[in-house]
């Protein structure tokens, strides 16, 4: 597999110096060093700048409804447990409208890779404040300042019971790629919050702002130590922001506790159907 084989017709249409850009890359080179492919893997994302990585991206995908990527690859990892499921989300996506799905999709540790493209604000929409913004900050939709008090995706992830959890930063293609790569090994739950630049939007949270305040976290942390890693996760400020695996448990997946897909995936026993008749009744 080449880098080539990923391209679309689509040409991007993401701003210049957009995070997104690192996102993509940091998961192309993932792909292909994996062999994560059309055979084998299922791309989901929701309505938001992120969700054009689909558009960009060769490789079977859903876009969902605003804050419901995470619900429609829930149900493609049921009907299909032998595929490789990504969900690319932004923090107002399955934080805000899609918070619900996002702690219980946690809670019951589907085998899902979330990746959750932060930068801090809803872009698509112009830049109004959503759950990761800052206290205090001027947006679109607090000219006085925001008043919402903000939550980490990692403490999130951390409390509603995540069995991988993760932080990097758009910019670090590397570090990302690697991090993607292990929280798709992982069988479970993974999360992996992805600081992202957005230099339209967002005059805060750029590059500069991340290359200098974020660490990566060392062999000190203990990435089994799950209170140790909520207090890392609530860490955030000058020079301290943590990067790198916060949390790793290991625990059966939600799909791996179905005595019904166990031999087979659901799509494979399942006979061929004819659904005519039922649909006459919904029309
Ligand atoms: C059900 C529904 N609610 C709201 C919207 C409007 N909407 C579209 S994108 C968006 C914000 C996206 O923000 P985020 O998920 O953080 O993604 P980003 O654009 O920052 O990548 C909103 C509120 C919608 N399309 N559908
Ligand atoms: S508005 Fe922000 S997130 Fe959206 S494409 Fe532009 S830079 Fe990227």
């Amino acid at each position: 597999m080449k880098l080539e084989d990923l391209t679309t017709k689509c040409k991007s249409t993401w701003c210049p110096g957009c995070g997104n850009f690192g996102l993509w890359g940091a998961f192309k080179n993932a792909a292909v060093s994996q062999n994560w492919d059309n055979t084998n893997t299922c791309l989901v994302a929701g309505i938001g700048c992120h969700g054009h990585i689909l558009n960009f991206t060769k490789i079977t995908s859903v876009e969902g409804l605003h804050g419901r990527a995470i619900p429609v690859a829930t149900g493609i990892k049921l009907a299909n447990n032998k595929l490789n499921v990504f969900v690319f989300t932004g923090d107002g996506d399955c934080l805000a409208e899609g918070g619900n799905h996002f702690i219980h999709a946690c809670r019951r540790n589907h085998n899902l890779t979330i990746i959750v493209h932060n930068n801090a604000l809803f872009s698509l929409t112009t830049g109004q404040t959503c759950p990761t913004t800052p206290l205090g900050e001027k947006t679109k939709s607090t000219p006085s300042g925001n008043l919402d008090y903000p939550i980490h995706p990692v403490t999130l992830a951390i409390a509603s019971g995540a069995t991988f959890v993760a932080r990097a930063f758009a910019s670090d293609l590397p570090k990302l790629q690697e991090i993607i790569i292990a929280a798709n090994a992982h069988d479970g739950l993974s999360v992996v919050d992805v600081l992202q630049p957005c230099p339209t939007l967002n005059k805060d949270y750029t590059n500069q702002f991340f290359r200098e305040n974020c660490y990566q976290l060392g062999p000190d942390h203990d990435v089994k130590n799950k209170v140790q890693a909520f207090a890392k996760s609530l860490e955030w400020g000058l020079k301290q922001i943590p990067l790198g695996i916060l949390y790793q448990e290991e625990k059966p997946s939600y799909e791996s506790a179905i005595i019904q897909i166990k031999e087979k995936p659901l799509i494979e026993s399942s006979t061929n159907r004819n659904m005519e008749e039922l649909f006459k009744k919904y029309v």
